[in-house]
């Protein structure tokens, strides 16, 4: 299986399933687990101190002998400091959000680190190539979190015709028969957040989960705008009130200090009524908590088995 799948030979996995960095969500225990399960699993940076997530590297090497990653999100006051985290700890493999990863392939590509980073538009797909990208991560605006505006289905399909390296697809997928569309769109590889925050493994608040299990289709929002930080979250009292200050044009540093923390409290506190919860518009395929290997092994297996029926269905 995968013996022909790019992001397989570069990532050293056995499946190109990738888990979704999320912050306060993809610590070392779940990183550990989806790595286990023959994918890669990410340590999501975010905003942690320094010193959190160097103990969180030291575990997730504890807990694993197979590839995992370093997600470092670019809008973070402390992103630098993990770069170099990233060094020290020689981290297999980095991914980057939400801005421009140019600094951290300079740095960490020398080191023999594969630097792959989430772009949002063809435009940035082809210039980070040029940079030394070995791969990229199209998240599509159905992701949860920080999104851009061009869905998974356009953004796919344009980037794998744009760039000559491997392209792993995001946002709306959960289940085998995203993992085939998205291949269908040129991707060999998919990055999953959503269904991996109900894996059995991730730390998670069971409140946060257990709203993401709640979820349908018309569940999230995306508010920030007005900030220019879109963000996807599940629709509750706090993107009601951030809803109403942006309509009412409340000033940017009131509304960026009112959505501050508020991830971390839904996540680590279960704040799922005053915090931000975010998902992925797929929230509404993801159903029960399972092990991470268990929805690894799933996916894979549905995604094969569909293909075949697919291709009989051109006979
Ligand atoms: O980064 C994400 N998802 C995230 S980060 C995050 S933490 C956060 N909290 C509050 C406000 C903002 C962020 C929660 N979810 N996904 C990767 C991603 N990167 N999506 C889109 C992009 C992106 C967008 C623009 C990458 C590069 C880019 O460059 C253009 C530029 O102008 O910087």
């Amino acid at each position: 299986m995968f013996s022909h799948n790019r992001i397989v030979e570069l990532l050293k996995v056995k499946y190109p399933i990738v888990q979704g960095a999320m912050a306060w969500v993809a610590d070392a225990d779940l990183a550990a687990a989806v790595s286990n399960g023959g994918g890669l699993g990410i340590v999501a940076a975010g905003n942690m101190p320094p010193e959190m997530l160097d103990r969180e590297l030291t575990k997730v090497r504890q807990l694993t002998d197979k590839p995992f990653g370093l997600n470092i999100m670019l809008l973070s006051p402390t992103w630098e400091d993990a770069m170099e985290l990233a060094a020290s700890h020689r981290v297999p493999v980095v991914t980057t959000g939400a801005g421009m990863p140019g600094k951290v392939i300079d740095r960490l590509a020398p080191l023999g680190i594969i630097v792959v980073p989430v772009i949002a538009s063809v435009a940035l797909a082809g210039r980070v190539r040029k940079q030394g990208a070995r791969a990229v991560i199209a998240e599509g605006m159905e992701a949860g979190g920080h999104v851009g505006e061009i869905t998974t289905m356009a953004l796919t399909a344009q980037v794998s015709a744009a760039v000559d390296i491997p392209v792993i697809a995001a946002g709306g997928v959960a289940d085998g028969r995203g993992m085939l569309a998205v291949f269908a769109l040129g991707a060999e590889g998919v990055q999953m957040g959503t269904r991996f925050v109900c894996a059995a493994e991730c730390n998670a608040h069971e409140r946060f989960k257990n709203r993401i299990i709640a979820a349908n289709d018309r569940s999230t929002v995306i508010t920030g705008r007005a900030l220019g930080h879109p963000v996807r979250s599940i629709k509750n009292k706090f993107t009601q009130a951030f809803q109403e200050m942006e309509e009412n044009r409340v000033e940017i540093a009131e509304l960026d200090k009112f959505g501050s923390g508020k991830l971390r409290a839904a996540v680590v506190d279960g704040e799922v009524d005053h915090g931000s919860v975010m998902s992925g518009q797929i929230a509404g395929l993801v159903k029960k908590i399972q092990p991470a290997g268990e929805i690894i092994e799933e996916i894979v297996g549905e995604a094969y088995e569909l293909a075949k029926t697919i291709g009989a269905r051109f006979d």
